[in-house]
């Protein structure tokens, strides 16, 4: 379809304005938010990934496609709500400390916004500190999310952390990210891991369940 083709070079490019106006373009003409999300938005982002590894961009680049991406996800986010997920809760939900992408922990934080539960965003850089204040404030899911092989040693660090402190019993850990895998989650003691947005609002509906 064109338009979701020129959603996807509107990312790519760092148009911010082009890319959120093709999204109400979109939704007015009864695309789906889901459809515009992964194959105009998603796709693009994972081009930028390839233009980068590929050497035929660079950070600044990929920082205006993000920049274009968020414009995008503001217009997308009140269409993003899921369905038939009626349980509610407190999640703090963070990127682990030394990362700073904050695309797909929002769209996550969205999703679950969207499905009724209570979020509180940490934000990016988030120290293992931040995440147990969270949980003394009363949290009952921690949602951790890393992009980088680096950064995602990170999230074992928060746990043992967590664990120190005598909360790890009063407090479920889902994890996330695009390096992030069911048995690195299983390997670190995380209670689940969820490959995309949706499938994370389940597993929090399934962990805040046991
Ligand atoms: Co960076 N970057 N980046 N980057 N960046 C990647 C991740 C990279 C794969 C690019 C590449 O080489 N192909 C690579 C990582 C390589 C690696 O570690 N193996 C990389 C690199 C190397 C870097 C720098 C080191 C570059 C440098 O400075 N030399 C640097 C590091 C900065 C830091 O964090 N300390 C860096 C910087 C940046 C920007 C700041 C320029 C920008 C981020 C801006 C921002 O987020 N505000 C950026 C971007 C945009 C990317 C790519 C192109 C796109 C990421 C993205 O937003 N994807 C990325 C390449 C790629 O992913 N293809 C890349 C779209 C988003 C919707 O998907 O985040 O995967 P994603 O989220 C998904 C799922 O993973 C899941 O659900 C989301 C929705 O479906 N999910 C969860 C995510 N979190 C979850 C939590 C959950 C559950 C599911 O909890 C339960």
């Amino acid at each position: 379809m064109a338009l979701l083709d020129e959603l996807r070079e509107a990312v790519i490019d760092g148009q911010a304005r082009v890319a959120a106006a093709k999204v109400s373009e979109g939704l007015a003409e009864g695309v789906e938010a889901g459809t515009l999300l992964r194959e105009g938005m998603i796709a693009g982002m994972a081009q930028v990934g390839q233009l980068y590894e590929a050497g035929e961009i660079y950070v600044p680049e990929m920082l205006v496609a993000a920049r274009a991406m968020t414009a995008a996800l503001t217009v997308l986010k009140p269409h993003l709500v899921e369905e038939g997920v009626a349980s509610s809760g407190k999640v703090a939900i963070g990127t682990t400390q030394g990362d700073l992408h904050d695309i797909g922990k929002n769209l996550v934080a969205m999703m679950l916004e969207g499905s009724g539960y209570e979020i509180v965003d940490l934000g990016v850089d988030v120290p293992a500190e931040k995440f147990i204040e969270a949980i003394r404030n009363g949290a009952e899911v921690v949602a951790m999310s890393a992009l980088l092989t680096t950064t995602m040693t990170n999230m074992q660090v928060a746990i043992q952390a967590i664990t120190e402190a005598g909360l790890r019993d009063q407090v479920r850990i889902v994890v996330g990210g695009a390096p992030i895998t069911k048995s690195y989650a299983d390997e670190i003691g995380a209670d689940g891991y969820a490959e995309d947005a949706s499938s994370a609002v389940r597993l929090v509906k399934e962990v805040l369940a046991v």
